[in-house]
């Protein structure tokens, strides 16, 4: 008999997705947070607003207004420790309700996908699943699904916030163009109000050159993401077995979001090329902060545990896959050559991926936190998280 497949994750904090990109809606259930976690609708949706900008978007945001709705686990407010259910509409159902039809009856399909795009899950899925009509493999594929993985990012950011926690996602680089303005903290609202989530205006202006000239020419773009959060307790994750490495599961998050193919933690790449006295962070300590460090080149992570310091992960976007100007590809029916198929899409998205890499590596974040100090009141984690705190700055 076969045995059951182990989901990826089984710890608290545990949490599953459903939904197509124009299915009627986007759908998760997060089983494990705690009780008397205040958390409402507006603390999620400014993440679904922001998750949705960004320029060198498509016509497909335009018709979204994306808006969380609770439909389970939460009372008055407030968690009650059962499991949480959200849903967010996908308003464009209303035009792919025949092509999203669940019942049978609607074959040959509409609007069936048969030109497999290089870079996009096409033909993988379709060779896997068995699916001649690629349709269905794009629609789970599309980063629409993201939408709602930000949703539970949101609840888990809300709950690194009451733990003293703050996070960020901002573009480092992208078109092939690199920020000269190095982030701060105090630079939170121009990386909100950048149309591209940057910190220096004047590779602002020529990103959104960039995009408009590939839009133009039907190409696409891509780059480099960075989240940060501090106000985090040493010690969350653990080196004791390879699947409680901090790293390694924040790497493992980065890396589900559609179209990402490299990440590192800190300057990882540069730091490889470097000698090791150039490297490592060295070791100070005051009666006023305890253990600290002068520099951060660790990224905030060693053998697979926060040090306290600013964490720090970056993520590689490759282009979007679906271009307007196609490339060469085999029809999938008949075997013929063909243009790529053309999909309305974004020329980029590497602004609103830089806020899902922020939002996804919260939920990581949270699961360590919760591993750590249990508790299923908020209350209770609060206190043990302070009392750690306490032990730590007289270690
Ligand atoms: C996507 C294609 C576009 C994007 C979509 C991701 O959608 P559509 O085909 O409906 O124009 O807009 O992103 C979202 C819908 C979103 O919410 O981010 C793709 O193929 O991955």
């Amino acid at each position: 008999m076969a045995l059951p497949r182990p989901l990826p994750y089984n710890g608290p904090m545990r949490f599953l997705t459903a939904g197509e990109s124009h299915g009627p809606e986007l759908l998760a259930i997060i089983e494990g947070l705690p009780a008397g976690l205040p958390l409402t609708e507006e603390d999620i949706n400014p993440w679904l607003e922001r998750r949705q900008k960004g320029y060198g978007r498509g016509r497909r945001m335009v018709i979204e207004k994306d808006q969380v709705e609770f439909r389970a686990g939460v009372r008055a407010g407030r968690t009650t420790g059962a499991p949480v259910a959200l849903a967010i509409r996908n308003a464009d159902f209303r035009n792919w309700v025949e092509v999203m039809d669940p019942a049978p009856g609607n074959e040959p399909r509409k609007r069936a996908l048969t030109a497999p795009r290089p870079g996009h899950a096409d033909l993988s899925g379709g060779l896997k699943y068995g699916h001649k009509d690629l349709r269905d493999v794009l629609e789970r594929a599309s980063a629409r699904e993201t939408a709602m993985r930000v949703a539970v990012g949101a609840v888990a950011m809300k709950f690194l916030s009451l733990l003293g926690v703050e996070g960020v996602g901002y573009v480092l680089g992208m078109a092939g163009v690199w920020s000269r303005v190095p982030f701060s903290w105090d630079l939170l609202a121009r990386i909100e109000a950048s149309p591209v989530r940057m910190t220096d205006p004047e590779a602002e202006a020529e990103v959104i050159r960039r995009i408009d000239q590939a839009k133009a020419e039907g190409d696409t773009l891509g780059g480099i993401l960075e989240a940060r959060f501090r106000g985090l307790v040493p010690g969350l994750g653990s080196h004791v077995h390879w699947d409680r490495k901090l790293d390694g599961r924040l790497a493992q998050m980065a890396m589900s979001i559609p179209a990402v193919k490299g990440v590192e933690i800190g300057p990882g790449f540069e730091n490889a090329m470097k000698r090791g006295s150039e490297v490592h962070d060295p070791i100070f300590w005051s009666p006023e902060r305890g253990f600290y460090r002068e520099t951060n080149r660790a990224g905030g992570l060693e053998g697979g545990m926060t040090t306290g310091e600013e964490l720090v992960i970056r993520a590689a976007l490759k282009p979007i896959a679906t271009l307007m100007k196609p490339l060469p590809t085999v029809d999938v029916l008949t075997h013929e050559p063909k243009d790529a198929a053309r999909e309305r899409s974004d020329t980029t998205a590497v602004p609103a991926a830089s806020v899902i890499l922020c939002a996804l590596s919260a939920i990581v974040l949270a699961q360590a936190y919760l591993e750590k100090f249990g508790g299923d009141t908020m209350e209770e984690i609060q206190e043990r998280v302070e009392r750690y705190r306490e032990r730590v700055r007289a270690y």
